[in-house]
């Protein structure tokens, strides 16, 4: 046997003598379900406002608008899926039906809609449009209705409810896959209702009878995520500035959340003791209104804007859901394609490198010392792999070191959130000329965090976990120097 042979004959047989690989860490009691975790790994999608209002200057039509005047002269839905896709969006939402109650689909319960419009001589379906260029561009398509319709009749009566509901059959059952329905929290006021031209109130605990209208959702799209202020898939963030609060958690307790009436601080940090996994989503539009105004063509949000909203976003654990809304052509304005453009291009370069990749990473203790816990899993992308310390160590504390000294600002962590989310508080030290120095402190981490600090050069990092709700379990730690062109002007 040469020696290389019986090198590999030897290493074989030390392989073979580690024992079985041992269970995974105890999920804890509340964790995301696969569908959850996939729609989490979205990270980035866009919102698509567009109606009557496009048309009337409006961000809110009162439901007498005229069919007629939804004219777009050069609609091009493709454009709208190829732009999102282009910006990294993995899905879109349209407004299928805003709260002026002009339906982009022609519905048969109502003749408010686009089979009255100019739009392809009545004979057009925007939502049909929509899905197909999702699926051309490789997006999940989402959409809209709200349960606020300022043009039925109807609306406050029982006989409304079933009209909404009839309308939900008719967008679930008729264009295949819908990634996401999004229920909108503004509900009752003045508006045409017909030609009643009055004031309805209607009471947000009782009126929609949510319950059944979710059973029925779900019945017709069993993998559909569900939004509103309370779930039950995905939440509001609180705001409609695309910001999650610094410590958010991915838990939350339903039972004292009402669809239009939810205390907004609490969506927008989540709930360490909650006893749902509800996905945060943070919205907001990249103009100041949800719906296009020519008067705001120079008041689209700069890259820079977009990179901090992504930071407070994406970066705190929620998902960032982004409004483009198309002109009176009936596409994204090129004042938008070009921030949305340049904000990829930023947080692209900033994140393209990862100065971590390859290096060692150590730490005070790992689980039954056996190397499927290592903090070595903390540096590839897999996020089934973690570094876990064995139960009750705090600090949990893992270290990377450098053979050259590094520069960095961003820092990337993320849990291992099929088991849960547990740290609730972390230090982040750097090793300095005087010893360690700390940095950085933090509470909660997720699905993913994304740290900016001022920039540092340094030989050695080290993230102390010092408390969480469960043994610690690490994904990824990345480090990367970002590009000096995101800064704020
Ligand atoms: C709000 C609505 O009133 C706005 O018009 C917009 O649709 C926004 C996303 O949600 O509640």
């Amino acid at each position: 046997m040469t020696s290389k042979n019986l090198i590999l004959a030897l290493s074989l047989f030390i392989l073979s003598c580690e024992s079985p690989p041992p269970p995974d860490l105890i999920p804890n009691a509340v964790v995301p379900s696969p569908t959850l975790i996939r729609y989490q790994q979205m990270e980035l999608i866009g919102f698509i406002h567009f109606t009557v209002n496009t048309f009337t200057d409006k961000e809110w039509g009162y439901g007498d608008e005229s069919p007629m005047i939804f004219n777009p002269s050069a609609l091009d839905v493709e454009q709208w899926a190829k732009t999102a896709q282009a910006a990294g969006m993995k899905q879109l939402i349209l407004t299928a039906k805003h709260h002026d109650g002009f339906c982009l689909w022609p519905s048969k319960y109502t003749e408010h809609s686009v089979k009255n419009s100019p739009y392809q001589q009545g004979k057009g379906d925007v939502v049909e449009e929509f899905v197909a260029a999702c699926k051309k561009y490789g997006l999940k398509a989402g959409l809209y209705l709200s349960p606020w319709d300022r043009n039925h009749k109807d609306y406050g009566t029982p006989a409304y409810i079933t009209y909404y509901k009839n309308q939900l059959k008719e967008l679930l059952t008729q264009y295949g896959e819908i990634n996401e329905i999004w229920f909108d929290g503004a509900n009752g006021g003045d508006g045409y209702y017909g030609g009643a031209n009055e004031v309805r109130k209607i009471d947000r605990d009782t009126y929609y009878g949510w319950e059944e209208i979710i059973a029925l959702v779900k019945n017709l799209q069993p993998n559909i995520k569900i939004f509103s202020d309370a779930g039950p898939d995905v939440h509001w963030i609180g705001n409609e500035k695309g910001f999650a609060g610094t410590t958010f958690w991915s838990t939350i307790s339903t039972e004292n959340l009402t669809i239009g009436a939810s205390k907004t601080d609490y969506l927008n940090s989540g709930d360490p003791e909650g006893t749902k996994w509800i996905v945060g989503q943070c919205d907001v539009s990249i103009r100041p209104g949800w719906f296009y105004h020519a008067d705001q063509d120079s008041l689209v949000k700069t890259p820079q804007q977009l990179a901090d909203i992504y930071y407070k976003s994406v970066g705190r654990n929620a998902l960032l859901l982004l409004n483009l809304p198309p002109d009176k052509r009936g596409i994204i304005h090129e004042n938008d394609v070009k921030s949305l453009t340049d904000f990829k291009t930023l947080i692209d370069t900033s994140l393209a490198t990862d100065l971590a990749k390859g290096q060692t990473a150590t730490a005070n203790n790992y689980r039954l010392k056996h190397s499927k816990f290592s903090p070595q899993n903390t540096l590839d992308d897999d996020p089934l792999t973690y570094w876990a310390t064995d139960d009750d160590i705090f600090p949990a504390s893992l270290e990377i070191e450098f053979n050259n000294k590094i520069s960095f600002d961003r820092i990337m962590i993320q849990e291992p959130i099929h088991l849960g989310q547990r740290v609730s508080k972390f230090e982040i030290d750097i090793m300095g000329t005087e010893g360690w120095m700390t940095i950085e402190t933090g509470t909660t981490i997720g699905y993913k965090r994304i740290l900016r600090i001022p920039e540092v050069n340094t030989r050695k990092i080290r993230l102390r976990i010092t408390e969480a709700n469960n043994t610690v379990a690490l994904s990824k730690i990345g480090l990367f120097k970002s590009t000096s062109n995101e800064a704020l002007h």
